[in-house]
This record gives structure tokens, sequence and C-alpha cells, in this order.
């Protein structure tokens, strides 16, 4: 199954490790020949990443960048060095988010206003913060994905402030969708069912969580790395020319269900 981009580049935000949802798209990016570039938050991250795009044949000349999304000048001075270094970007995957880990258990009205605030920061705002820099250099055209949880369209137990992210976050990408459409850029969102990764770690009963879907969801399994990387791919490519503004479930099609 391959599809391909090559001559094509993409900025893909959000690889913390080798599970991480972005390295699952960065994968299947690099399989269908395209450039990459990374960004990262974490110093702690850095050389992560780095040895991560090195294992990507050719991957050893990525470009490797910080990018706080809290931080306007980091967004800023980032996509200043792509432009540069690169010039034309053809889409962006955005697969960012945090919320402190205390208020992703227990009763969601006991949000703390600085919680709530951080958690639509990093995982809503920043979205739009980054479409509005990244329009400039997509100017053949683009495509932006941005990944989403179930439990922003409905009340999923613990995903509390997050959910509440998550749904402004998907509106996000509608608004998004609206106003870049005239620029040939669409946006979309993939709602992928949970995998393990740095962020769900500590989920205490995440275990259960997938047990469920491998007995209720319609497909009877769990949602892989691979399968929300080549949804991405295939929204990055010209088969999905005529969609944005959607959110695609990649769930094995939990969401279906009551
Ligand atoms: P990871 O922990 O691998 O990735 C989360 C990423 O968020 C990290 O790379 C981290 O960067 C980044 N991040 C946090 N704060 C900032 C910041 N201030 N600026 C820039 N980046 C930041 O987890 P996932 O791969 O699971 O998460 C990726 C996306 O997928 C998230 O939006 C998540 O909500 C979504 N998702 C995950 C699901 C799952 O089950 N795992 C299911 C559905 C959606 P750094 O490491 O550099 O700090
Ligand atoms: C219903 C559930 C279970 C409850 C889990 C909620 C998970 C929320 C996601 C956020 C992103 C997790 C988070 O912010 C963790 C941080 O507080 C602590 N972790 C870190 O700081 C690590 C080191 C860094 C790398 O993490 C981040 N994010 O920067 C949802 C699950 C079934 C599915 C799921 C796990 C969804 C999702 O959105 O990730």
């Amino acid at each position: 199954m391959t599809l391909s981009l090559k001559g094509k580049t993409y900025v893909v935000m959000g690889v913390a490790n080798k599970r991480s949802i972005a390295w699952g798209i960065a994968r299947s990016l690099h399989q269908s020949g395209a450039r990459l570039i990374f960004t990262y938050a974490g110093e702690r991250f850095e050389k992560g990443v780095r040895d991560l795009a090195g294992t990507l044949e050719g991957g050893e000349d990525s470009l490797v960048l910080p990018c706080d999304v809290t931080n306007d000048e980091d967004i800023e001075k980032c996509f200043a060095t792509i432009k540069e270094e690169v010039g034309t970007i053809h889409g962006l995957a955005h697969c960012i988010a945090f919320a402190n880990k205390e208020e992703l258990a227990g009763d969601y009205m006991n949000t703390t206003r600085d919680g709530f605030l951080l958690a639509h920061n990093i995982s809503s705002y920043s979205l739009t913060a980054v479409a509005k820099v990244a329009k400039d250099l997509m100017t053949e055209g683009g495509s932006i994905v941005s990944m989403t949880y179930l439990g922003g369209e409905r009340v999923m137990q613990n995903y509390n402030v997050m959910g509440v992210a998550k749904a402004s976050l998907e509106a996000s990408v509608k608004y998004l969708a609206s106003d870049l459409g005239k620029h040939g850029i669409r946006v979309n969102a993939i709602s992928a069912g949970p995998i393990r990764t740095l962020s769900a770690k500590g989920v205490g009963d995440f275990n259960s969580i997938l047990k469920e879907i491998e007995e209720r969801a319609p497909l009877r399994r769990n949602t892989t790395q691979e399968e929300v990387g080549d949804t991405a791919v295939f929204l990055f490519s010209d088969y999905s020319r005529g969609i944005t503004g959607e959110n695609l479930h990649v769930d094995s099609g939990y969401h279906v269900l009551g």
C-alpha cells in the first residue's frame, strides 16, 4: 500500500518517542517518498527525535527544530527557519496535547482555571497559531491534519478537560477549513482509537479500555500507529482533495456504538 508524495515536504509536530502517533505519521509519509521536517517542545526529547529521524533512509539530514507551541516567538522562529531552509511546505501534522495529570481523573468540575487554560492553550489554540504561520509556506496549497479523540464528542471517563479542549480543537478544524479553503489549504482531524503512547502512560485502566474495544468495536481490534499514519497520508494526498473540515475516525469503528 503506497501512495506517492515524492517532491512534497511535511512538518511533523509532536514526536516524543517511537510510540508517538506523530512517529507513525512520519513513517507512513517517509514510505510515500515525502521529505520530513520535525519539531519538538521539550529539550529532553531533541536527541530522541534526531536519532529517530536518522533511522529513516536519508533522514539523517532532516531539519529538527524546537517549537514550544505556548510560545509565539518559538512558532515564528521555527517557521521562519523552515522558510529559509526549505521554502514551500505541502502539509503539517499537529500531534500535540497536554493537560495536568491530576486533572485527567476524578470529576471534570474540579478542573482549575489554570489547568483549563493550559490544556486549551497547548491542545487547541496551538493548531490555530501554527496554521496561521504555516499558511504562508503553503504556496502550492496544502493539507493540515490534527489529532483528536472521541472524548471531544462525548463524555469518556477521566478524559475531562482534555475532552473539552478536543471539542474546541474540532471546532477550530472547521473554522480553519473555512478560512484556508480559498488558499487551497485543507484542514482535517483524525479521531484515533486509544494507542499506548507516552501520553497514555499512567492511565490507570488503559488495559480495560483496550480490552473493551477488542470486544465491542466493529473491527474487533485496537487502532495501530500505522493505521493512523496511512490515513494521514491519504489526507495529505490528492486522493482526499475534496475533503476539508472533516473529523475522520480511525478507531475500528468504535464511534458508531452508542
Ligand atoms: P505523545 O506523548 O507521543 O505525544 C504528545 C506530544 O505533545 C509530545 O511530542 C509533546 O512534545 C507534545 N507537546 C506537549 N506540550 C507541547 C508544547 N507546549 N509544545 C509543543 N509540543 C508539545 O502522545 P500521542 O502520540 O498519543 O499524542 C499525539 C496526539 O494524538 C495528541 O493530540 C493526543 O491527544 C492525540 N490522540 C492520542 C490518542 C492515544 O490513544 N494515544 C488517541 C487519540 C488522539 P514533547 O515530547 O517535545 O514535549
Ligand atoms: C479516556 C482516556 C483516558 C484518560 C487519559 C487522558 C489522556 C489525555 C491526553 C493528554 C495529552 C495526556 C497528558 O497531557 C499527560 C501529561 O499530563 C503527563 N505526560 C507527559 O508530560 C509526557 C512526558 C509528555 C510527552 O506528554 C505530553 N502530552 O506532552 C483517553 C485514552 C483512552 C486515549 C488517549 C490517551 C487520548 C489522548 O488524547 O491522548
